[in-house]
C-alpha cells in the first residue's frame, strides 16, 4: 500500500506544480483563464498559446491578437482535420465572444501562434504578454510555461500530438 500511495503522489506532482501556477486575469467583464505555452526544443521558432476567455458582461467582443514578450509576433490559428492531417490557418477577422460564453483556445483547435521565438521556452517559467480586445483593448497576461508533452495546465501526460504540425 505504501509504494502505490508514492506512485501516485509522484504521478500527480505535476499537475499540481502546473495548477498552483496557473493564472486567471481579469480586464472588465472578460476572465481569461490559465493562459499557458509548452517548452519548446532548441532552435525552435513558433509555440503555441493556450487560455479560455469567458464574457460575463452583456455585450460581445473580440479577441484580435495579442503579443508575447519571447515572440516577435502573435497570430490567432484555427486547427482543423483535413485528409488526416492538422492544418493551421490564422483567423482572419478574431475571435468572438458572446455575452455569457466562453471561448477556449487549446492544443487541436484554436490557439495563438507564438511567432518568431527569440529563445526555447523553458518548462516552468513565466512569459508576460497581453492580449487584445477590440474593445477591452489589451489585457496584460502572463504564459505559464508546461512541458514540451503537455496538453492542458499542469498536464504532464507524456503523450505528443499535433507540436510536429506547428513548422510554418
Ligand atoms: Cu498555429
Amino acid at each position: 500500500m505504501r509504494v502505490s500511495a508514492r506512485i501516485v503522489l509522484l504521478c500527480l506532482s505535476p499537475l499540481l506544480a502546473g495548477a498552483a501556477a496557473a493564472e486567471d486575469f481579469t480586464a472588465g467583464s472578460l476572465k481569461i483563464g490559465h493562459p499557458w505555452s509548452r517548452a519548446t526544443p532548441n532552435g525552435a521558432k513558433v509555440a503555441g498559446g493556450y487560455l479560455s476567455v469567458t464574457n460575463t458582461g452583456t455585450e460581445p467582443d473580440t479577441l484580435t491578437g495579442g503579443t508575447f514578450d519571447e515572440a516577435g509576433s502573435v497570430e490567432i490559428h484555427s486547427m482543423t482535420m483535413e485528409g488526416g492531417v492538422m492544418k493551421m490557418a490564422p483567423v482572419e477577422n478574431g475571435l468572438v465572444v458572446k455575452p455569457g460564453e466562453t471561448v477556449a483556445l487549446k492544443p487541436g483547435g484554436f490557439h495563438l501562434m507564438f511567432l518568431g521565438l527569440k529563445d526555447p521556452l523553458k518548462k516552468g517559467a513565466t512569459v508576460k504578454g497581453t492580449l487584445t480586445f477590440a474593445k477591452a483593448g489589451a489585457v496584460p497576461v502572463a504564459f505559464t510555461v508546461e512541458s514540451l508533452a503537455a496538453k492542458a495546465p499542469g498536464d504532464g501526460a507524456l503523450e505528443t500530438e499535433h507540436g510536429a504540425s506547428h513548422h510554418h
